[in-house]
């Protein structure tokens, strides 16, 4: 059993194409309690060191132009099991995998736009969550 928070941003591709409303739509109505959100762009710095362990990788170039290419919604969200929870509520990182009616599934095009993040350890989603807010910022 994992923590009681963790942390997810909806992606640019998810944002651009207008599903923000029903993507929070499902996470409220899977039991997760909204602590902190807010619509804000990565810079690259920030998408370079949020996503420095993958700095290595061939697509980490790729991966920092579209994360940066328009606005993102960021939260933190509270639930029991929460990292474990929400990673089966968004569906496998390749939408092509990705289980029936999982986040992926329905709104991502591709391994490389897959519309929407969740922290994959207690450890990071506390790392994430206090890259984009501060205290005065959770509720
Ligand atoms: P997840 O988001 O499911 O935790 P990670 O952490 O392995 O997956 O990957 C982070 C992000 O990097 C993905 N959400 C996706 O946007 C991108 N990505 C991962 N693997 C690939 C890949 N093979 N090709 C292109 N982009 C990828």
């Amino acid at each position: 059993m994992s923590g009681n928070r963790t942390f997810t941003m909806l992606k640019p591709d998810a944002v651009e194409k207008g599903h923000t409303g029903a993507i929070l739509n499902q996470i409220n109505e899977a039991g997760f309690r909204i602590v902190a959100m807010k619509k804000t762009q990565m810079t690259t710095a920030d998408a370079q060191t949020f996503y420095a362990i993958h700095k290595e990788r061939p697509f980490f170039g790729e991966l920092v132009e579209y994360m940066t290419r328009g606005p993102i919604v960021a939260a933190i969200l509270e639930k029991d099991n929460a990292v474990e929870d929400f990673r089966a509520l968004i569906g496998a990182t390749n939408p092509a995998d990705a289980a029936e009616g999982t986040i992926r599934k329905k709104y991502a095009d591709s391994i490389s736009e897959n519309a929407i993040h969740g922290s994959d350890s207690d450890e990071n989603a506390e790392i994430e969550g206090a890259f984009h807010f501060s205290g005065r910022e959770m509720f």
